[in-house]
């Protein structure tokens, strides 16, 4: 394994770093729509598509093949619960953005998810250097729970933002609201906003 470096997501540097209307938690709760898909590793493919120059599809072998870095971050869940303190291990969305280009028209990062499930994320924030896809979790490989094999996190949103068993990125020029989005959850999620619900 390559030595990986630490990004320390902003918001832990805070001297307060829980947000209006949040509770500390010290367990890790477990939320989805729905029940947990089985991801089989050997048919797993990460697709780029949408507004790229070409599309591209990496096997779970290539994606993590790809230089990792270790982030350090605080969780905050519009439920209401935070949980400080964690450390995600895997490729950041800046090492994933050089295997392709992105078109000039492109505003917006769908983000896909084995459940159905997806997430639109202005691709300026995406691309923070503290937004990965987290392959471990506190050392450990991701649990199916947690979004095994892939899962989007961003630490500067609230979590549904950070989509689990994550199956591709499409690039697109209109926004379009993700599964929360467009079921009165806030487009944007700025925890310390409050974008909790529906503006
Ligand atoms: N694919 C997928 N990702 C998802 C969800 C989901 O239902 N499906 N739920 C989101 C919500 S609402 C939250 S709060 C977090 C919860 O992540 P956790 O179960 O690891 O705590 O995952 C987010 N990512
Ligand atoms: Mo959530």
């Amino acid at each position: 394994m390559q030595e990986e470096k630490l990004i320390k997501s902003p918001d832990t540097e805070r001297k307060d770093r829980i947000p209006p209307g949040q509770r500390k938690v010290d367990d890790f709760p477990v939320l989805h729509f729905d029940g947990e898909p089985s991801v089989d590793i050997n048919t797993w493919q990460f697709r780029i598509f949408g507004l790229v120059g070409k599309e591209r599809k990496l096997s779970f072998k290539e994606f993590s093949s790809l230089p990792q870095v270790k982030v350090f971050s605080d969780i905050q869940c519009v439920t209401g619960w935070s949980k400080l303190n964690n450390y995600w291990e895997g490729v950041s969305t800046g090492e994933i953005r050089k295997l392709f280009t992105i078109l000039p028209a492109a505003r917006f990062v769908i983000v896909h998810s084995s459940d159905e499930f997806f997430t639109n994320i202005p691709i300026a924030e995406f691309l923070e250097t503290d937004v990965l896809f987290a392959l471990q979790y506190n050392d450990k490989p991701l649990t199916k729970e947690h979004g095994y094999p892939v899962r989007l996190v961003v630490p500067r949103l609230y979590f549904w933002k950070s989509a689990k068993w994550v199956t591709g990125i499409e690039f697109v020029e209109k926004d379009r609201r993700g599964f929360w989005e467009s079921r009165g959850y806030h487009n944007h999620g700025d925890p310390w906003k409050e974008e909790r619900y529906s503006e």
